[in-house]
């Protein structure tokens, strides 16, 4: 459609205007990717039919002699010889520029795609803010209850958000693979609060996010601004994945905006399989699902991995709790449902760490599967402080296992023990955990 007006732009051109049977209908054509530009692309005077390539735009612009592309952006060696050409004998007498549909900022601050404003409209976007150096849109693709996207790059929203939502119901987003290449959805939960677990077993009872159509994605609730998750679509077959939020009971003020977006097959931020989140970088930050260091609880019935890509030269990884962070996964004993217990301190193995645990392969206190105590690197991590060997306080715990990985075994129960019963596995008001991580190099 776009190339139809270009087309018919350019015959008005040139039946009315005293330049174009002098100068044959120059048109040049720019390339913008984001806000660079490069080379163009060379003349297309004689050739009348272009393909627009899935994943750019173009844009047809009408310049007088006295634009200047140097204007658009920067120089480069393209544009001298294009002044010269000005200069002399040619001069444009429009541009037809062409970006990639590359990522953006809005107005707003979120990321949108870069599109040509009919583009972005015709594919049901919304506009916030100008790319390509003006010559696109910034284009969001959001979506509430009941929708579907075939859109890369999509927000599942709570029913008129930001406002927030009180009620009972059952919120989904169809999500359609936007071609057969694409193996994984990345979502990334920038607003994420749900009802709290229940306070027995902090099983996510009242609401939940649930993905179905994928791989197995745990189910969670409560606060999980800023988290992430890797859904595998499988390569085979075009099914759908569906997101849900479900939320029962009133009293509470959900809301949620989800981005979703699709990653090809063969993309280098493909997170490996098994990965349900995935970090890069030498140095970051884990956390559990509902961490908040001061009230959120560990919820129950989580299985899944966090994989740290190795950066190159690196090694080794060490991690510790996070600086005014806390770990507690199992613990302490004795508790009752108005209070805390005895701190247990730092457990391991498989023996003691039976209901909630972290796997970390190999983790020692020094990088070597010989650690303090002269006893051999665990596995298994639990209890209410942070170590590979059994202390009451957190330490550092390195591993040189790759590639670098923690699992989350959460089983079911929580229990606030009576007092009567012996609580052999305490699990009371756990709070999960958040760690620091920082990759070590390698020495040789
Ligand atoms: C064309 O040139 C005139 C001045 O010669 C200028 O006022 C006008 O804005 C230009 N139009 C475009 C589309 O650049
Ligand atoms: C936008 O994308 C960049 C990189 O892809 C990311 O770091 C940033 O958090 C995103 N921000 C928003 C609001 O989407
Ligand atoms: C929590 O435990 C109490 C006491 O056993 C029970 O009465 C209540 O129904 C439980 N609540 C939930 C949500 O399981
Ligand atoms: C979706 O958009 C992201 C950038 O936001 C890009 O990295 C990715 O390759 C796109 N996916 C597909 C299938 O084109
Ligand atoms: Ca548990």
């Amino acid at each position: 459609m776009l190339q139809g007006h270009f087309i018919l732009l350019f015959f008005v051109l040139i039946n009315s205007c005293v330049y174009c049977q002098l100068y044959q209908g120059y048109a040049e054509e720019e390339s913008i990717h984001g806000n660079q530009r490069s080379s163009p692309k060379g003349y297309f005077g004689k050739s009348w039919r272009r393909q627009v390539l899935d994943g750019d735009s173009e844009v047809p612009i009408v310049t007088n002699n006295t634009v200047s592309p140097t204007s658009l952006t920067g120089t480069s060696s393209a544009d001298l010889e294009h002044a010269g050409k000005r200069d002399g004998k040619f001069f444009s007498l429009f541009t037809v520029v062409k970006f990639a549909n590359d990522d953006c900022a809005t107005a707003a601050n979120e990321n949108g795609t870069c599109y040509s404003a009919a583009e972005c409209s015709a594919r049901g976007g919304v506009s916030s803010g100008a790319c390509a150096g003006g010559f696109g849109v910034c284009c969001t693709f959001s979506y509430t209850c009941g929708q579907t996207t075939y859109q890369n790059s999509s927000y599942f929203s709570n029913l008129n958000y930001p406002s927030s939502y009180d009620g009972t119901g059952s919120c989904q987003l169809t999500v359609n693979k936007v071609s057969s290449n694409v193996c994984q959805l990345r979502l990334d939960f920038f607003v994420m609060v749900l009802v709290q677990p229940e306070t027995n077993d902090s099983n996510c009872n009242r609401d939940q996010f649930i993905v179905t159509g994928g791989s197995r994605v745990p189910a969670i609730c409560g606060t999980n601004n800023g988290q992430h998750m890797y859904v595998e679509t499988g390569l085979l077959g075009n099914s759908p994945i569906t997101l849900t939020v479900v939320t029962s009971g009133t009293g509470f003020a959900r809301q949620w905006r989800i981005k979703v977006t699709q990653m090809n097959c063969d993309s280098i931020g493909r997170a490996p399989n098994g990965c349900l989140q995935y970090y890069t970088g030498v140095s970051g930050t884990i956390r559990s699902f509902n961490y908040d260091g001061t009230s959120g609880r560990q919820l129950s019935n989580q299985d899944y991995s966090i994989c740290i890509r190795t950066e190159s030269n690196f090694c080794s990884i060490a991690y510790s709790v996070c600086t005014g962070g806390v770990y507690s996964i199992t613990g302490p004993t004795g508790g009752s449902a108005t209070a805390q217990g005895t701190p247990i301190g730092a457990l391991v193995g498989s023996t003691t760490c039976n209901t909630d645990w972290l796997t970390i392969p190999c983790a020692s206190d020094n990088g070597r599967a010989i650690q303090r105590g002269n006893t051999v690197c665990q596995d298994r991590l639990c209890g209410d402080a942070f170590a590979s060997v059994v202390q009451a306080t957190s330490g550092t715990v390195i591993t040189s296992v790759r590639p670098f990985q923690v699992t989350v075994h959460f089983d079911a129960f929580e229990a606030i023990v009576p007092t009567s019963v012996t609580n052999v596995q305490g699990q009371f008001n756990n709070r999960g955990f958040c760690l620091s991580y920082i990759q070590q190099p390698c020495t040789s």
